[in-house]
């Protein structure tokens, strides 16, 4: 039985957003804005397929799925940069690979009692976000 991601879920804390960021080259005044943000995700999970949305003040981002199915991404609003992107599961986690021009790019969801972990990844740097449900 997959976990259950559905809900809304609000940004608490995070750990090496910066470091993420440079790895993906963000310039310094986007930096800046976006390490201040608390974004939203609302995620809905019908079975093995997935709508994320990501709202803040400054950006917003949207990214649709099925589990095992490859993906073009677009990181709009983010890096813009194009990935071939697949989610699975890993036990009770949600996998993402997004190959392109970054090396080892990727993320991982997963849910810890009340808390919503998001790991990211890109070339050697990780950062961790962790939302609480609304
Ligand atoms: C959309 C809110 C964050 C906006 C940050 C704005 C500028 C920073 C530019 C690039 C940083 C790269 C990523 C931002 C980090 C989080 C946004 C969504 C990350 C993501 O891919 O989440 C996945 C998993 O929930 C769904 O797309």
């Amino acid at each position: 039985m997959p976990a259950d991601f559905n809900g809304t879920w609000n940004l608490v804390r995070s750990e090496n957003f910066e470091g993420y960021m440079l790895a993906l080259g963000i310039d310094f005044a986007t930096r800046k804005i976006a390490k201040m943000l608390k974004p939203q995700k609302v995620i809905k999970q019908e079975g093995d397929s997935f709508t994320i949305s990501t709202t803040s003040t400054f950006r917003n981002y949207f990214v649709q799925f099925k589990i095992g199915e490859e993906f073009e991404e677009d990181n709009k609003g983010l890096d813009n940069r194009k990935c071939k992107s697949v989610v699975t599961w890993d036990n009770e986690k949600l996998v993402c690979v997004q190959t392109g021009e970054k090396k080892n790019r990727g993320w991982t969801h997963w849910v810890e009692g009340d808390e919503l972990y998001l790991e990211l990844r890109c070339e050697g740097e990780v950062s961790t976000q962790v939302f609480k449900r609304a």
